[in-house]
């Protein structure tokens, strides 16, 4: 649900970082926003508990300059991983244009990323989405780890429509941008054909 504004000639973007708790997907945003020239972001905004877990939601605007004669602007929003969070999920997805899945590479996790992708493919489709036709990439993160499980049998196992994926470390940041553009790319493009 992009927010076209003509008469102020504004488009409005919403991004949603979505994955299983602890996998990085504040960490993500985090980065994106150290690494942002201060005159192309906002505040970045964190509702977080004591132990730094998302408990509503992270959000940072970000601009991207003029697209065709309209101000462009992403909405970088994560939700909270843990599962008792579902209510608050079901809510950051409403009016969502693309979403970034942040797995955890960690073999230990890969229930928990199932689960999740089981999950938001539920909660899309409450709320009027298609997980199979949505702007979507895939975000393997945590390469860093000497638990990681190898990135083809993480691909075979979360990626379902042939999505862009991408490798990450984002504590370090690596693939952080790639995985961004990505999403961004594919939003642009589906705002094209209306
Ligand atoms: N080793 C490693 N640790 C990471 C990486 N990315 C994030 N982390 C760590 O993983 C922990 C969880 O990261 P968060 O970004 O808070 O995870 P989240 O997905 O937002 O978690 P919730 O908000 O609970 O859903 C933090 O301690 C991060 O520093 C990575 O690429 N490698
Ligand atoms: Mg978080």
């Amino acid at each position: 649900m992009t927010f076209i504004n003509y008469a102020a000639r504004e488009i409005n973007c919403k991004l949603v970082y979505y994955g299983p708790g602890l996998g990085g997907k504040t960490t993500n945003i985090k980065f994106v926003y150290e690494k942002t020239n201060p005159n192309a972001k906002g505040k970045l905004i964190s509702l977080a508990t004591e132990t730094d877990r998302t408990l509503f939601f992270d959000f940072l605007p970000l601009d991207l300059g003029e697209i065709r004669g309209f101000r462009t602007r992403f909405h970088l929003y994560t939700v909270p991983g843990q599962v008792f969070y579902d209510a608050s999920r079901k809510l950051i997805l409403k009016g969502v244009d693309g979403v970034v899945f942040v797995a955890d590479s960690q073999a230990a996790r890969m229930d928990a990323n199932l689960e999740s992708l089981k999950n938001l493919e539920l909660n899309l489709k409450e709320q009027g989405y298609d997980i199979k036709t949505i702007p979507y990439v895939l975000q393997f993160n945590k390469r860093d780890l000497p638990t990681a499980l190898p990135p083809d049998e993480m691909y075979r196992q979360l990626n379902f429509k042939g999505e862009p994926t991408f490798e990450a470390v984002a504590m370090n940041g690596t693939g952080v941008f790639d995985t961004l553009k990505a999403v961004a790319k594919l939003v642009l493009t589906e705002l094209k054909k209306k």
